[in-house]
């Protein structure tokens, strides 16, 4: 069974050029997360406030995750001007003295939805399907090569719409939310775009025979994998009522 459904097919067709790499990895976006049914419903119609609760929760373990993620991405990384942009990732979440960082804005967004601090770092709400999905992005960092793991995160490419979009409807839609809680979405509208380019520059150089091409897609499709799946856990236990166990019997 392949890692982690990454597939690597050897082929005798001709490498494509940079840009038309760059074309295919930009066409995953009609796989990108923005297009899940529970972001549909949350940032065009609206969910509950418990929904909103719910997706805060277990969105929080994904960011906590993410500077794990990155260490194990420098971890594989020989390169030294290479390491000093990547390890901005990390600084962007964990934050430094009077810039407190992605995880502290998380918070806010979390105290904003009506939610305790204490409550959100437990992970107490968070399901088992999103943290089988999060673990799996992060066991993967741990064990990709760098220029594999620095793929993976080209989901970004697709990231700048999403948030925008909830800056641009939950105003409206979510009135009961205090502003203070989307410095998170502002912030990341330029930190992703700034990731992106480097990310894409390290695809773009390192992937280079038609095999690693098709190979770096399928590396994409399991990023997008694991973000579709943390929303599917989301979907059925907070639009669907029907949480882990709903349907055993003196649970
Ligand atoms: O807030 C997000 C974030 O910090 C990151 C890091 C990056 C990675 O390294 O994989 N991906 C990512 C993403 C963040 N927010 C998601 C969202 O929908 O708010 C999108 C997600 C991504 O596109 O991978």
């Amino acid at each position: 069974m392949p890692e982690f459904s990454i597939r690597r097919r050897a082929t005798q067709d001709p490498p494509w050029t940079p840009s038309e790499f760059e074309q295919r990895l930009r066409a995953k976006e009609r796989y990108y997360h923005l297009h899940h049914p529970f972001h549909v419903q949350m940032n065009e119609r609206g969910v509950s406030r418990a929904a909103v609760q719910g997706w805060v929760v277990n969105r929080f373990y994904y960011q906590q995750c993410i500077p794990l993620k990155d260490a194990a991405v420098l971890a594989n990384c020989t390169e030294r001007d290479a390491r000093r942009l990547w390890i901005q990732r990390i600084l962007d979440h964990d934050g430094l003295t009077g810039d407190e960082g992605g995880i502290e804005a998380w918070l806010q967004l979390g105290a904003a939805v009506g939610l305790e601090r204490d409550y959100l770092e437990s992970g107490e709400g968070v399901l088992p399907g999103v943290r089988f999905a999060v673990d799996a992005y992060v066991n993967f960092a741990r064990r990709a090569s760098f220029e594999e793991a620095a793929c993976s995160s080209l989901t970004e490419l697709f990231a700048p719409t999403i948030h925008q979009r909830r800056l641009d409807n939950w105003p409206a839609l979510y009135p009961w939310i205090d502003a203070g809680g989307y410095r998170y979405f502002r912030t990341r509208l330029s930190e992703a775009r700034r990731d992106v380019e480097h990310g894409l520059k390290i695809s773009l150089q390192h992937f280079q025979t038609r095999s690693d091409q098709e190979y770096a897609l399928s590396i994409l499709q399991f990023k997008l994998n694991v973000l579709w799946t943390m929303l599917d856990a989301m979907w059925m236990a907070y639009i669907e009522h029907k949480p882990p166990f709903f349907s055993c019997p003196n649970v």
